[in-house]
């Protein structure tokens, strides 16, 4: 023990009335429902219904009970596969935007309880919590606000459905600590038969602040999630990454389920913000949220996943991974395999801290007081902290390691009970005499992961370079992720159809020129579009795009890119494709549909054409577009049958 710290040490047992209070919070500061969502930062989705039997992303409402019949269901296969891969908790689609329940509800007949699955007497959710409780996960619940089987969807009585149907889940399957508030909200469904569109307001329909209450009531340490909290938000994208930075505040009263046109703000937060507020970073293992067969090959790889974890968790969010049941019942061997080969590169990184051992030498001491002496960013527990006088707001801690160590991982925190308190901090490394910076950033908050190149060095710096408060840092840690683990995998496949070289646009409904041609849908390059925005505006759909491939031939299938640049505006989201001999003659669709959830998930849509179709033509229709009065498309393709 160094000189400074026994003083203290002595000086306390003595009882010196001089002992400091700690640093006041600074602005929003987690709950506790919050603080136990921090404890456990890596998270399973399991989206499981009528869709994974009808290999769509979003089901109608209109899917006959009988359709839902996994084989081999096993929710100890399930839960045990998350529990292995490190997750906390997970999550449960016990009922999607198609209506079907996964539990036989008292408020309904579109549930288990009209499936052959157990005859009719099989629970879903009762037997992936229990799991849960057996492997010692948290249990969450997913209740999608759209309903596209209830007749009442977009009425009141709709939401008397709804709400009970919330109390029914938290009353009936032990401790849920998450609540997840879906944003995806109203358009064509079956609604009991009516089938057509309806449209609800996002901000009012459903009354939140009501609905919230029956949450704070059944569940008081569950935290619900939605575009505007309240206590997580979602982070503005499907793809698993937050914002660098991303700020755990957000001015919360201006967000709300299905908000729309604010992706930006929640992938960053808003700093310093009216509420804590922090980001769920929600994501597929697959392209899509549901089991497809035809998906088997494209699962992410140990590496990719790896690469989320450190965009997500190690920039202060949840890392929310989906991994879908098959028809079977089971998570697929596919998959399995990914997130073992994950699992043991994030353990080969992280079982051993390799500051540990080393003394911790900070510029300032709140007080010189041991409770906020900088040896507590290294004794591993989260209650404890460094911290500074107050004032003090832009001090530095030396590791100093006694040996050459080499790293490439660096892990910092904040004490979150006090709040998100460091704007801005530099990491630098001793090198021959001089301190060499190697890291800057903002924000720090629930987890900060640096991750590059490997470093050598027998001392670390962090230096906290701008923060309206003293800081409050309950850990900085040093990591080697090793060679092995550092190949980079391949980035998102796409399904690549049959080869271009000899096609032509013969003709489309709206020729934008250039930066919108025609021909862009059809030139290989995933960047360029083919819009109908052009000089006289948006033309709105529908709008059709013909193109000779060059010979007759039998197509299986057909392919739809959309934009990848950020916006979303133009996405096709229902469509028709045609198939024609001579380009004149076309007969009726040979597909027609939606693609559902393109707007939050922008990925390659493939359609299978339910038989082969034969011909020389085909033509590509955009019936509707999710975002804007006009339609866009990065690439098309077709398939061999
Ligand atoms: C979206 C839904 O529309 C998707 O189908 C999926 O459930 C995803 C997690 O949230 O908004």
């Amino acid at each position: 023990m160094n000189l400074q710290r026994w003083l203290v040490a002595a000086m306390m047992m003595a009882g010196a009335a001089w002992a400091v209070e700690p640093p006041a919070p600074y602005g929003p500061v987690p709950n506790a429902a919050q603080l136990n969502w921090h404890a456990g930062d890596f998270i399973g989705f399991l989206h499981f219904t009528v869709n994974t039997f009808t290999d769509r992303e979003w089901g109608l409402g209109d899917e006959p009970e009988s359709i839902f019949n996994p084989t081999e269901f096993d929710a100890d296969q399930i839960v045990r596969v998350a529990a292995e891969a490190g997750m906390k908790r997970l999550i449960l689609t016990c009922k999607h935007h198609d209506g079907f329940c996964l539990w036989p509800s008292k408020f309904t007949e579109h549930s288990v309880k009209n499936s052959p699955w157990k005859n009719g007497k099989g629970d879903v959710v009762r037997e992936i919590s229990d799991a849960c409780k057996k492997y010692g996960l948290q249990f969450g619940t997913y209740l999608s606000p759209w309903d596209r089987n209830h007749k009442d969807y977009a009425r009141p009585e709709y939401l008397t459905y709804y709400r009970n149907q919330l109390r029914e889940l938290l009353t009936n399957y032990g401790p849920v600590t998450e609540v997840w508030f879906d944003g995806a909200n109203g358009g064509d469904g079956y609604y009991g038969g009516a089938r057509e569109r309806r449209k609800i307001d996002n901000k009012t329909y459903y009354d939140w602040p009501n609905t919230w209450k029956i949450v704070y009531e059944l569940q008081p340490l569950a935290c619900m999630f939605s575009d505007g909290g309240p206590e997580v938000r979602w982070v503005g994208n499907e793809r698993g990454i937050a914002g660098d930075p991303c700020w755990a505040t957000m001015n919360r009263d201006n967000y709300y389920p299905g908000v729309g046109g604010v992706n930006a703000q929640l992938n960053r937060g808003e700093r310093p913000g009216t509420h804590w507020l922090p980001a769920e970073c929600d994501v597929s293992i697959r392209p899509g949220w549901f089991y497809h067969a035809k998906e088997d090959d494209r699962v992410r790889t140990p590496e990719n996943l790896v690469d989320l974890y450190y965009k997500s968790i190690g920039r202060g969010a949840n890392f929310l991974l989906n991994l879908p049941p098959d028809r079977r019942g089971k998570v697929h061997e596919n998959d399995v395999k990914s997130l073992q080969g994950f699992r043991k590169i994030i353990d080969a990184t992280f079982a051993r801290d390799l500051a540990q051992g080393a003394q911790a030498v900070a510029s300032h001491v709140r007080g010189n007081d041991a409770r906020f002496a900088a040896a507590h960013v290294l004794d591993g527990k989260g209650d404890t902290y460094w911290s500074c006088d107050d004032g003090v707001t832009t001090p530095e801690l030396v590791l100093e390691l006694g040996k050459a160590v080499t790293f490439n991982v660096v892990s910092l925190r904040e004490f979150l009970p006090l709040g998100q308190r460091v704007d801005d901090w530099a990491l630098d490394r001793w090198a021959n005499g001089a301190w060499v910076e190697f890291a800057s950033g903002s924000a720090i908050g629930p987890r900060r992961l640096w991750r590059g190149d490997n470093i050598t060095t027998e001392k670390v710096r962090l230096r906290i370079t701008k923060a309206p408060v003293c800081p409050a840092i309950s850990e900085f840690a040093l990591h080697l992720e090793p060679d092995w683990a550092r190949k980079t995998g391949p980035g998102e496949q796409l399904v690549r159809g049959l080869t271009k070289s000899n096609w032509q646009v013969v003709s489309s409904s709206f020729e934008a020129g250039r930066g919108g041609a025609a021909r862009n849908a059809i030139d290989d390059d995933p960047k360029t579009l083919w819009h109908t925005h052009g000089p006289k505006g948006e033309q709105a759909p529908p709008q059709f795009i013909v193109i000779d491939t060059g010979k007759e031939q039998e197509f299986g299938g057909c392919t739809y890119l959309p934009r990848s640049d950020g916006t979303t505006r133009g996405i096709v989201d229902q469509y028709e494709i045609f198939v024609s001999a001579d380009g004149q003659v076309w007969g009726a669709p040979v597909a027609k549909g939606e693609f559902g959830n393109i707007k939050a998930n922008p990925i390659q849509q493939v359609v299978t054409f339910a038989k082969p179709a034969k011909g020389r033509f085909v033509k590509f229709v955009g019936l509707h577009s999710a975002d804007g009065n006009h339609i866009s498309v990065a690439e098309l393709g077709l398939l061999a049958k």
